[in-house]
């Protein structure tokens, strides 16, 4: 009896959590969000390209272009660890612009500065990001800037 009642309660609690907006936390047992924008983040499947913004790699759609308003979440496609870590609004920086605090999940809106995902180990995703000025935004990977890894999202 007790054992039932107790599961009752923890499948209304999971159930409460996703069903309330931007729930998602990054690190494991995070979730998709729905109407969340999703970009694709993998070493493996996207190889370094041209554009506008210089060589970009390791995440799809790149550059990924989103109205004022949209949610962006990131998704690890691979089976090991990478970062969607801001890098600023203004280029690529040469070198590796980004400290051990890009491992370390922070930021909610694309406009603050230096958000990131944090280590998103193989298939988890990221907190959810409110594109709430536009702008471009530079990213990478911790694990893997400049090359092969850094993306762009132009908010507009
Ligand atoms: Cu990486």
């Amino acid at each position: 009896m007790y054992k039932a009642r107790f599961a009752a309660a923890l499948l209304a609690v999971i159930a409460a959590a996703g069903c309330t907006p931007g729930s998602a936390t990054g690190g494991s047992g995070g979730s998709v969000a729905l109407g969340a924008v999703i970009v694709h983040v993998s070493l493996l499947n996207f190889a370094p390209h041209g554009s506008q913004f210089g060589i970009v790699a390791g995440y799809s759609p790149n550059p990924l272009i989103v109205s004022v308003g949209s949610t962006v979440q990131f998704v690890n496609d691979d089976n090991f660890t990478h970062t969607a870590s801001s890098v600023g609004q203004t280029g690529f920086p040469p070198g590796n612009p980004l400290g051990q605090a890009a491992l370390h999940q922070s930021g909610t809106d694309l406009a603050q500065t230096k958000w990131t995902s944090g280590a998103l180990s193989g298939g988890t995703p990221s907190q959810v990001f409110t594109a709430s000025v536009p702008g471009t935004y530079y990213f990478g990977c911790f694990f893997h800037y400049p090359t092969p890894m850094r993306g762009v999202i132009v908010v507009q």
